[in-house]
């Protein structure tokens, strides 16, 4: 009997949508910490691609509530190489229901480096990555 209902029970979970965070699935993801807060960033193509790839940036505080008011600033860039112009974009990341979006126009395929400038509550956090863009 208990292991009956124990099993319907578990069956139920499995069958339960699994509840997700406000990011569509195959999103490619970075999660960084910066002076005490949490920045989940999500690029919806994955891997990036050349051309418009928007990415989003939740800032959280130690509790997981989301930093709103934040100035974000998006820099992406290719390092130098030989024969070839920089490449170096800044674009800004205003808020919108609690993620801080842009769009990355990435020129050219290889690496690049992003770096996520912001400034919460007048302190300037500085977060980067490299992305390998197809
Ligand atoms: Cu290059």
């Amino acid at each position: 009997m208990y292991l009956r209902i124990a099993l319907m029970l578990g069956l139920a979970l499995l069958m339960m949508p699994v509840w997700q965070p406000p990011c569509e699935a195959g999103d490619y993801r970075v999660r960084k910490k910066a002076e005490g807060l949490v920045f989940e960033v999500a690029i919806n193509r994955n891997p990036p691609v050349l051309g418009d790839n928007e990415i989003r940036i939740e800032i959280k505080d130690s509790q997981g509530n989301a930093v709103l008011g934040a100035e974000v600033l998006v820099n992406y860039y290719m390092p130098p190489m030989p024969r070839m112009p920089p490449m170096n974009y800044t674009v800004p990341a205003p808020p919108k229901d609690d993620a801080y979006r842009a769009v990355m126009d990435l020129i050219m395929a290889g690496p690049w480096n992003i770096i996520i400038r912001s400034k919460v509550e007048g302190k300037s956090i500085r977060v980067v990555f490299p992305i390998d863009v197809r």
